[in-house]
Order: C-alpha cells, then structure tokens, then sequence
C-alpha cells in the first residue's frame, strides 16, 4: 500500500548506517561495546552527529551530553522527536536503540528528498546512557531532559569503573552547552527492537508498544568475615559469599511466588577477596526486578529485602543495600498508540499491541508529553547479546511505519 504522498525509506540506507555505527566499538567476533561516556561512545556520539549535521539538521548537546538535532518545520513549534540511544551494554548488538535513532535519520532524510516540510519541525534524539550499565539509573539522560533527575545528581553519579558522569563528560568533550530539556517536545515515539520472544514467536512484524514494566535495581553488600577455608568449622563462619547465594536463589523464587511476568536477574556480584582458600568477607552484587504491575513488584521487593535480612542474621553478616533505579510501570498516550497500530494496519503489517520488558527512553518522555513506541521482532528474542538480530526487512517495516506516525502527528491540525 505505497501512498505517493508519502516518501519512501531506503532500506539499503538504513542498514548501511547501523552497519557503520555497528563497526564503532566493534567487538572480535561480532557485536558492539560502547558503555556510556567510555572513548567507544564518544566515537559513536561524533559519527551521528555528523550523520545529523549532513542532513542539514540544526544540531544542540545538553549539559548531560543528550544530542538533538532538528529538521525545520513550516512553523517554528515544539517538534515531534524520534529517539532512542546509542550506548550499549557490555555485550551489545547492533540494533538496541541505535535503530531508533538511525531510523529517525533515515525519516529526516526521506523528506528531504521529498521536499516535505510537516507542519512541525521533526527532532531526533540520542539521550545519554540509557542502558544504565557503566552508571546508573538506567534511562538517565533523559530523565535529566524531563527533570526527574536533577543535573547537578546526575553529573555526581560514580560509574562502577570509578569517575563521575561529570568527569567523564568532560573527559570525552560531550558536557554540552544547550539548556537541558530543550527543544519542549510536542510528541515522542520510539521505534526499537522488543529485544524479548514474543514477536518472533508468533511471527507478527508491528509490536504496538502501549507501555513499559516497573524496573527495581538494589545493590547489596555483605559484610562478612573473611577465614582459612580449610581450618574453619562450618558452624565458625560468617561467609558473605554464602548470604550473596541465597539471596540470588530466593530472588528466583520469588519471581515465581508473585507470578504474572516477575522477572529477577542476578547480573552483577563480586566477591572479596575472591580466592579459592578464602572466606569471602564481602559480596557486592544487584537484583533486577520487573513487573508490568507497581503492587506486584513491591511485594517482589519486600520479599527479597526482608529474605535478606534473616540470611544475614542467621549468618552473622552485614547486609546494606541501595537502590540503583527504581521506576513505576508506565501508560503511552492513546494518541500515540492508537497511531501506531492505525499506520501498521494501513501498511498491511501484522501486529499486536503488547507492554515493553526493557526499559527506554520513551518512559521518561512519556512524563511530559504523549509518547509511544514501534517495536519489530528480535530474532529468537535474544538481546543484550552480540548474536543480537532482526531481519532487514522487519527493520524497513519498522521504519515505514515510524515514518508515516510521525508524519502524521507532526501535520496534525495546528
Ligand atoms: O535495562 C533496560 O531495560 C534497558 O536496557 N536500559
Ligand atoms: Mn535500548
Ligand atoms: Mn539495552
């Protein structure tokens, strides 16, 4: 269903440009690596700036390094912004968020081919360190753009290698000058991979996002005693390594226990002094816990604080914690949504509407202005993985798609 009044993506484009952004912070073997604000970034931050630049679009960095660039429209209004990220984790792929925002690109480029100017001006987005991995919370630039996080908080953040957000900012030359949460945004979508099954298994191309899960990150450290692993009785030891164990086996109960979706991921631990003979006196590890429903995941919560608790106590350790990001479960905007689903079915796709598992960047914008997300499968669902894939025709559909909503909500009636 080609409509001549809408341009067309180019699919060969699209995928020559994440295959570029993909080669920054390559890793041996396949897959990407560029933590936020680490050298790799900087290099993926300054190749889709110029991608911006060579669009003609008018360019600005914030004080927390989040980059706008923007494509005029016929009246000078709050734009209608495409975003995503293009910070990765560890073990990265190449499509997690960095399709969001090369697919913005590729739309700024289809009208321009055009000679299309909507009626509002159209932005694209990258926000800082949204994968939360080097610094946390997650989702963090933009949720500085909305004002749920101060700057001055942000910038004090200490990655878990040692700097600051702040520091590191300045190290890389991204600690921008534009006031942050500029331009106001009229409307935001973001197109990304669902990075879960549920698409590829049911063989559907649209997923229409109609919102994101509750996320808890807890750091915990144990505070034990270290001793002889062969002179020590089992009844003499106060073992941290031990409490950190239990602790990881009861999150995965308790997922089980709350039921409806409980996600609970032992990601990060460390133990000290970490040796084979040794007693470990100290565990420091987190818990990622997700559900689509707030009361669900508090029970989750209070499950797994108070398990903590009696482990420590029955094992003569310290237990702390500290949350690391802690965000409700989120609602898109019907305007958004409804959208969405309206341009897949005008192009024919297969779709369902469907709550997102990962967290994005979408969910912070969501607290200023309407929002919503496209997604397109993840091939055997597999994500935060450098097997990380989708077909490049699921990846032109995806951007059909987010071409035509953004068209049409940047023309409609003023
Ligand atoms: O953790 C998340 O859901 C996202 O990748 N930041
Ligand atoms: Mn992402
Ligand atoms: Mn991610």
């Amino acid at each position: 269903m080609t409509d001549p009044a809408i341009p067309r993506i180019d699919p060969a484009r699209l995928l020559a440009d994440l295959q570029a952004l993909g080669r920054v912070g390559a890793l041996e073997g396949g897959g990407v690596c560029r933590l936020a604000l680490t050298d790799a970034d900087r290099l993926g931050r300054e190749w889709t700036l110029g991608r911006m630049r060579e669009l003609g679009m008018q360019v600005s960095v914030d004080a927390i390094g989040n980059a706008v660039g923007v494509y005029p429209g016929l009246h000078d209004l709050p734009p209608v912004m495409i975003g995503s990220h293009i910070d990765t984790v560890r073990t990265g792929g190449l499509y997690d968020g960095n399709y969001g925002v090369l697919a913005g690109l590729e739309v700024v480029a289809a009208l321009r081919e055009a000679g299309l100017r909507p009626l509002r001006p159209v932005a694209v987005a990258f926000f800082t360190n949204e994968e939360g991995a080097r610094f946390q919370p997650d989702m963090m630039g933009s949720l500085v753009y909305v004002g749920g996080l101060a700057l001055d908080e942000a910038l004090a953040t200490r990655a878990i290698d040692g700097p600051t957000v702040g520091e590191e900012l300045a190290r890389i030359g991204w600690r921008g000058d534009a006031p942050v949460g500029a331009p106001a945004v009229d409307c935001f979508v973001e197109l990304h991979i669902e990075q879960g099954p549920v698409l590829d298994r049911r063989g559907l191309q649209i997923g229409v996002v109609e919102g994101v899960q509750g996320i808890s990150w807890t750091e915990f450290t144990i505070e034990g005693t270290s001793n002889h692993a062969g002179t020590t009785p089992m009844e003499m030891r106060h073992d941290a390594g031990l409490v950190a164990a239990r602790i990881a086996v009861r999150a995965r109960e308790i997922a089980g226990e709350v039921g409806g979706g409980q996600l609970a991921t032992v990601g990060a631990i460390e133990l000290r002094p970490n040796l084979v003979n040794v007693i470990a006196n100290r565990a420091v590890f987190t818990v990622d816990l997700r559900h689509t429903d707030e009361a669900a995941l508090a029970r989750a919560e209070d499950l797994l604080f108070a398990f903590a608790e009696q482990a420590a106590g029955e094992e003569g350790v310290r237990c702390a914690r500290r949350s690391l990001a802690r965000f409700a479960p989120v609602r898109f905007d019907p305007l958004v949504v409804d959208l969405v689903e309206e341009e897949a079915r005008a192009l024919g796709l297969t779709h369902q509407r469907m709550a997102s598992g990962a967290g994005h960047d979408a969910q912070m914008l969501a607290r200023v202005c309407p929002a919503g997300m496209i997604f397109v499968p993840s091939v055997g669902g597999l994500s935060h993985n450098v097997r990380e894939h989708t077909h490049p025709e699921d990846l032109a559909h995806g951007a059909r798609v987010l071409l035509r909503a953004v068209l049409r909500l940047a023309n409609r009636p003023l």
